[in-house]
């Protein structure tokens, strides 16, 4: 007798879950199905899991495939599961293809092929709670989405969308989803979207995909806009949509713990917040050679005036910017400066110096303080007049912390508008605003004529020759 053993969430059970065990039973003649118990799923950063213990084995039960159902609880049974039942095939889905070469030296390892397509049909038969997403872009972070995706249930990517069919293809030929070159196609495909196309892009993707009746989690920055920022917020609330920008500090849960601290009142009132952020970006990277939306603050500025919005609000009576440039005329270093009725406040990011990445908020009994990287908060401290008198608070960061922002995302589509907080319309409209205020007072256009006399490095037309041609290259920083 062969028997089988496989392993999964099945949480909100699906075409995907039904198609890996009908393979997985066929592979010999009795199929052991371990489902993960709550407590497993928490520790391994699993978010969202819908459905209770019972449910999904209920679930998988019913199926009718499975002959025997036990709960994984630690990362460590398989090991034993295989020894214990005395296994000879241990079968996943070719997303975890790799993952699990150390149980060939227990039984035979099979990765079945991953269900691509979730089609809307059996979903919208069967579970109305999963939702389909599209990405539009296919470089670094779109790369990054969709194995935090994966560990996001009530989520299933569907595909990615490239004018640039090539880019599109190789991208979906990897991540085993489907490649789209024609956008129509590609929104009847999908009932949201993630767009990690280069920032001057957003503004019409979020339009045409609301317009299309998609909700949309757009990278940072949203829109380079104030005008546009409102514009979109009304067309998405009006036709019932979300529209989420996806700065992942926002979400979290560090760094909510951290704002909740700051404004507790155990350092009194806050006066002064110094936030920096800066990343050595190689010199020939399009973040420092698009001279129309290049530079430090279009790819850093969200981050770093993120902690102000949040602990000072939208209303400063003053606003500043200081620029330090490159060769090209680019910011390759950028301070601004706030002034609040009741505080002051400095952001500073970079991507040609470097400078100690840090968030200290200072009030009038103590000061909190986080290092870098506490755009990922894990960690930060609270001190005192008294230097021995330190509060230390860490919260976990798991994976590439795109986990959160996607959750929180999902839980607003199924009206759960309990995340709405973390990142506000108003907030997002205002960091369009600083975003337009900044290229209005960098005037690209005479940036664009100094570069040409200081070294004719600039390219005629950059920009424009970006949209048309494709959007998979080097365009977000990665940190
Ligand atoms: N699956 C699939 N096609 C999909 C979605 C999921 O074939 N579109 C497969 C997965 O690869 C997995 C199984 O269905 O083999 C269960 O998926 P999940 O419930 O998402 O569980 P998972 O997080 O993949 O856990 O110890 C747990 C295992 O590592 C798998």
């Amino acid at each position: 007798m062969t028997k089988v053993i496989t392993y999964g969430t099945f949480d909100l059970l699906h075409e995907g879950h039904y198609r890996l065990l009908e393979r997985a039973k066929a592979l010999g003649d009795y199929l052991i199905v371990g489902v993960t118990s709550e407590a497993y799923d928490k520790a391994r950063g699993k978010l969202n899991v819908v459905d209770s213990l019972a449910t999904r084995i209920e679930n998988v039960r019913k199926t009718g495939f499975a002959d025997e159902i036990i709960v994984e609880e630690t990362p460590g049974q398989k090991v034993q599961d295989a020894q214990k039942y005395h296994v000879d095939i241990f079968t996943v889905g070719s997303d975890w293809t790799g993952s699990f070469e150390y149980m060939k030296d227990y039984c035979q390892v099979i990765y079945l092929e991953r269900t691509k397509n979730i089609s809307s049909t059996l979903l919208r038969v069967q579970n109305k709670r999963i939702q389909r997403i599209g990405i539009i872009g296919s470089g670094r972070i779109a790369k990054r989405f969709i194995p935090e995706a994966r560990l996001v249930s009530g989520v299933s990517v569907q595909g990615v969308y490239n004018p640039h069919l090539e880019s599109a293809e190789k991208f979906a030929d990897k991540w085993e989803i489907e490649a789209y070159q024609d956008i129509e196609k590609f929104y009847e495909a999908v009932d949201a979207v993630y767009i990690a196309a280069p920032h001057e892009t957003h503004y019409g993707y979020i339009k045409s995909a609301l317009e299309h009746g998609r909700h949309v989690l757009c990278e940072k920055p949203m829109v380079l806009e104030k005008a546009q920022a409102e514009e979109l917020f009304q067309y998405a609330r009006a036709h019932e949509l979300i529209l989420f920008e996806g700065i992942k500090t926002a979400y979290c849960p560090g760094f909510s713990k951290l704002l909740g601290v700051a404004c507790s009142g155990t350092i009194g009132n806050i006066r002064n917040v110094e936030v920096c952020f800066t990343k050595l970006e190689n010199p020939k990277s399009r973040e420092l050679t698009d001279l129309r939306y290049g530079g430090s603050l279009t790819e850093l500025g969200s981050y770093v005036m993120l902690p102000i919005l949040k602990l000072f609000g939208e209303k400063y009576e003053e606003i500043r910017f200081d620029v330090s440039r490159g060769e090209n005329g680019l910011d390759i270093f950028t301070k601004i400066s706030l002034v609040y009725p009741n505080g002051m406040a400095t952001a500073t990011c970079g991507l040609g110096v470097k400078s100690e990445g840090r968030l200290l908020i200072a009030g009038t009994k103590g000061y909190l303080v986080a290092e870098a990287p506490w755009w990922k908060t894990s960690y930060f401290e609270v001190h005192y007049e008294n230097p021995l008198e330190v509060e230390k608070y860490s919260e976990r960061f798991l994976g590439d912390g795109l986990r959160y922002e996607i959750s929180d995302f999902l839980s607003m589509i199924n009206g759960r508008n309990s995340s709405e907080f973390k990142l506000t319309r108003s907030e997002s409209v205002a960091l369009a605003d600083m975003m337009e205020q900044f290229l209005k007072a960098e005037n690209r256009q005479n940036i664009r004529l100094k570069a040409q006399d200081i070294k004719g490095v600039f390219h005629e037309d950059l920009g424009t020759q970006r949209m048309q041609s494709e959007i998979s290259g080097e365009y977000a920083v990665s940190f």
